[in-house]
């Protein structure tokens, strides 16, 4: 096996340096015990991890299978550093995979592996919302900013965490294997700067996911040959956690221990492959502070959701009559599309409570509670303080408006010739052989196109009837070019194409605002006049309500290439996805950096 070690590896950067490679609480203990140490020493760190892939045994539900893991840990390390951290992750690939299925069933935010095709394996990892400064090198998505990592090699992801504070995450950006191959990244802020919220006495990492029985490779290539949705999950996660209400799942429940009168930081991430979910605590609210690693104004609430992609920091005071409380996730889905909702639960256990209390169960909105999904986006707001303020675009340079529907595609194999696929402004996207940075980067031809085109290629009622004829897209490898620092609006507009349907889409290399949102058609005559520009909520993936619209802004101040999609992989497979291509600007250091000698080629 031929192991990449970078230079950065072998000569010391910093004092405070040390190689990490496992998550848990105990371990954020040991580091804050480590940050302690080294608390006078004011300049950042260098936090490095080593990422072994590799395939483990794991049983579940009664039912034992080999999956992909990073370091046979599932979920995955967590990833721990402070704000203005530098972040270096060597990701080597043991998995052997015989990949056959379509490469573009993949994508994802934070920190992504991929694994790809033509009877090889190979990983990839992306950073999930962290924003690398003219650096998607290290963004991660396969085939967009880079070729995947081979079996039995390894590339060095290598980031600053500026500008940001809060939780994040990380997972496998190709195929369907994020299915297994995930984790958090909490960053905490800089030494001595406080939480802008009471400090909690201590903090857990709850990350949600999705589990099948089966081989999730082996389950999404039969949906492809047949143009189908795959078989849906078996079961949802705490932790990798099913919890007791599912069998054989005893030893398989994430417990957390909490003392009467302390507060706890709970740091949420939604890593299911298809699912929005809600999520409360049997007699206990909860204080929602940050977003996508941004502080939010506080408010409290008994409930939150959480889309695939997203991150949810909430506080929690043990205030209640000493007892088990059933944690619970349960999904959000508005219209008759099949959904798996079975409850995933995990225990919040006072002090002294015996196991043999049989924990309640929280009250979770109901599946289709459509108000509740919309009331609870609207409480979200950016904190906006003058030491985090909300620099909302003003003006705007260019207004995009994208459509987002499903719709078909000829698939000769398939049952009656097509297949089911997904569209932006009817496009559906072909992901490319090269990575599309690279063919940035280096002016080639013939990989993309740069005319997506900024609104759909004809107006229509988009959220009247279901339209269910002339379904068939178009197909092309088309991005959205946009000028160096210029402001951009881009209204996403959910579709009546076969049905309308939530999807939570993600923009990699930036955070948006979400300056209005609404169920129907966007009406730019009225709806901008109704739009918050003071305080809205910043984040990296945002709910497109199902038969509605979204409205966000960003500045384009990061150059490259920036993946723009559906968070439901199911949607992402199906061509429900673009990128943007944000110029060079001007100055020196607004280019794009020249690629890391180690990029693995394609
Ligand atoms: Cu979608």
């Amino acid at each position: 096996m031929h192991v990449h070690i970078s230079t950065s590896f072998i000569s010391p950067l910093h004092s405070s340096e040390k190689m990490v490679s496992s998550g848990g609480s105990s371990f954020l203990l040991g580091m804050l015990f480590l940050v302690s140490l080294v608390s006078l020493q004011a300049e950042a760190a260098t936090k490095k991890y080593q990422f072994n892939v590799q395939v483990s045994n794991v049983s579940r539900l009664c039912h034992a299978k080999p999956i992909v893991t990073v370091n046979g840990m599932f979920p995955g390390p967590t990833i721990y550093a402070r704000e203005g951290d530098r972040v270096v992750i060597n990701v080597t690939n043991h998995a052997q995979y015989n990949m056959s299925i379509h490469w573009y069933t993949s994508s994802k935010p934070f920190i992504y592996i991929i694994l790809s095709k033509y009877n090889e394996s190979h990983f990839l990892f992306c950073r999930h919302g962290l924003k690398q400064y003219a650096n998607g090198w290290a963004d991660g998505p396969a085939y967009i900013t880079q070729c995947p990592i081979k079996t039995g090699n390894s590339y060095v992801y290598d980031f600053n965490v500026t500008g940001q504070r809060g939780t994040l995450w990380w997972h496998a950006h190709i195929l369907w294997l994020r299915a297994t191959v995930y984790g958090a990244i909490v960053i905490l802020p800089q030494q001595g700067t406080p939480y802008p919220f009471p400090k909690p006495d201590n903090e857990h990492v709850l990350v949600f996911g999705e589990w099948w029985h089966g081989d999730v490779e082996e389950i999404v290539k039969q949906g492809n040959s047949m143009g189908l949705p795959p078989n849906m999950s078996d079961a949802h996660t705490i932790n990798g956690k099913p919890g007791p209400l599912f069998p054989c799942s005893e030893k398989h429940t994430f417990a957390m221990e909490v003392e009467q009168g302390k507060k706890y930081l709970l740091r949420i991430a939604n890593a299911a492959l298809n699912d929005e979910l809600f999520f409360a605590i049997a007699g206990h609210n909860m204080t929602v502070v940050e977003i996508d690693a941004v502080y939010t104004k506080p408010f409290t609430t008994s409930a939150i959701l959480i889309a695939p992609g997203q991150t949810t920091n909430v506080l929690v005071y043990a205030n209640s009559a000493p007892g088990r409380y059933f944690m619970a996730v349960r999904p959000f889905q508005d219209v008759p599309i099949p959904v798996d909702n079975k409850t995933a639960t995990a225990i919040l256990q006072y002090k002294g409570i015996p196991n043999t209390v049989l924990p309640s169960l929280p009250q979770l909105p109901s599946p289709n509670d459509t108000a509740f999904a919309l009331s609870y986006n609207k409480m979200l707001r950016s904190l906006n303080t003058p030491n985090f303020p909300a620099n909302v675009p003003l003006k705007v340079d260019r207004n995009l408006f994208f459509t987002v529907g499903l719709g078909k595609s000829v698939c000769p194999t398939c049952i009656n010739g097509t297949r089911l696929s997904a569209s932006l402004n009817n496009i559906t996207f072909v992901m490319p052989q090269t990575a599309l940075l690279q063919a940035h980067y280096s002016n080639m031809k013939g990989v993309f196109t740069a005319d997506f085109p900024d609104k759909p290629p004809k107006a229509f009622n988009y959220t009247g009837a279901p339209l269910t004829a002339n379904l068939f897209t178009t197909h092309g490898t088309r991005l959205s070019q946009i000028p160096f620092n210029s402001t951009v609006e881009l209204v996403i507009q959910d579709t009546n194409l076969l049905s309308v349907e939530s999807h939570p889409f993600h923009l990699h290399g930036y955070n948006f605002f979400v300056v209005g949102t609404g169920v129907g058609n966007f009406d730019p005559a009225k709806d901008p006049a109704k739009y918050n520009l003071v305080d809205p909520p910043e984040r990296n993936t945002v709910g497109v309500p199902t038969g509605g619209w979204s409205a966000i802004r960003f500045r384009a101040d990061n150059p490259g290439v920036w993946f723009f999609h559906c968070h439901l992989e199911l949607h992402t497979g199906w061509g429900l996805k673009t990128a943007f291509v944000v110029e060079d600007g001007p100055g020196k250091d607004q280019a794009v950096r020249p690629p890391p000698k180690d990029l693995p080629p394609c």
